[in-house]
């Protein structure tokens, strides 16, 4: 391999290939990917590293059914898992997940002590509970994937419904992942107005709601699986800001320490990214009704860690 930063993705399947292929294709580092199941991730590497001549990357792919490959990473994303089906919520992926998820930080963790680990299996927010707790790592080193995509949801929904590039959209959301994201319309913007000017109320209530719904409206349209390309952007661009230092704001399940009045507990906060991974915790001031609603996606998570106990 190469002096270039090592970022293993664990689960070859939908985002974990799609995360590799976006990783390389912005040449962010050389990417080992790693399945159970036999052949796939090496034949995807393979089919990643000949399309290298055609996209000018120089990226080393490898794919791999063992964890040897993956020593001395920098970033390590977990993907690995099942996705849901028509019919099953997050939840239902609790167990069997937890169970993958616990295997696959105990084998990482081995060869990889200063990684920082990007976890994404479901339900997002107990999985990267869990791998903080099997890894013994540093909070500030497990980092969970879900607030980049349900902020780039809601992104595009204000973008289309008032025509303007989704470049110009920011958007503030909070909470745990999905059904229980708390967004914040009056911090969320369009070239800096909030979209509370731009919208009626109604409006920005209906977004919301389609936004919290973002996954399952996709798992409907697909049947067999869940969504994965805004999945994997969200990813890629969370190793973007730490392996370039960015100090970029973006809302990540992080474990907090008291801010928001919660200690140990990981849930969607806007965090700074860099080399270090999460570098600050960003503090505002939220009105009673946001604090109600990120108190029952609290609660939320809390009922999966103890069902876990972790
Ligand atoms: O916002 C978010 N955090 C999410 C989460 C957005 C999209 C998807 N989200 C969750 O990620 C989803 O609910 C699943 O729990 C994971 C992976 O979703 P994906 O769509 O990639 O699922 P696939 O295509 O089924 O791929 C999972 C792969 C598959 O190839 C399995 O063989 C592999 O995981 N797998 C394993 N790899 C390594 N080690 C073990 N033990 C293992 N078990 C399964």
């Amino acid at each position: 391999m190469s002096a270039r930063p090592k970022i293993s993705v664990i689960g070859a399947g939908n985002v974990g290939a799609s995360v590799a292929q976006y990783l390389v294709e912005k040449e962010l580092g050389d990417v080992v990917l790693v399945d159970v199941v036999e052949g796939i991730p090496q034949g995807k590497a393979l089919d990643l590293a000949q399309a290298g001549p055609v996209h000018g990357y120089d990226s080393d792919l490898v794919g791999s059914n063992g964890y040897d490959e993956t020593a001395d990473s920098d970033i390590v994303v977990i993907t690995a898992g099942l996705a849901r089906k028509p019919g099953m919520t997050r939840d239902d992926l609790l167990f069997k997940n937890a169970e993958i998820v616990g295997s696959v930080v105990e084998q990482v963790v081995k060869r990889s002590k200063n990684a920082i680990l990007i976890l994404v299996t479901n339900p997002l927010d107990a999985m990267v509970q869990l791998a903080w707790k099997k890894s013994g790592f540093p909070a500030e080193r497990v980092i969970g994937m879900a607030g980049v995509l349900d902020s780039a949801r809601f992104r595009t929904f204000i973008a289309r419904e008032l025509d303007v590039s989704v470049e110009n959209v920011t958007a503030f959301v909070l909470g745990g992942h999905g059904d229980s994201m708390v967004p914040l319309p009056r911090y969320s913007t369009v070239a800096g107005i909030p979209i509370t000017e731009l919208l009626p109320a109604e409006k920005v209530a209906q977004i919301v709601d389609r936004t919290r719904n973002g996954g399952i409206e996709i798992v409907n349209y697909l049947k067999s699986g869940s969504a994965y390309y805004a999945p994997s952007s969200a990813v890629v661009e969370m190793v973007d800001a730490i392996l370039r230092d960015k100090k970029k704001i973006l809302p990540c399940a992080v474990s907090l320490k008291g801010e928001y009045g919660y200690t140990d507990l990981f849930i969607g906060v806007p965090v700074k990214l860099g080399r270090k991974g999460v570098e600050e915790v960003i503090q505002i001031e939220l009105t009673a009704e946001e604090k109600a609603g990120l108190a029952k996606s609290a609660e939320a998570v809390k009922e999966l860690c103890a069902i876990l106990k972790v």
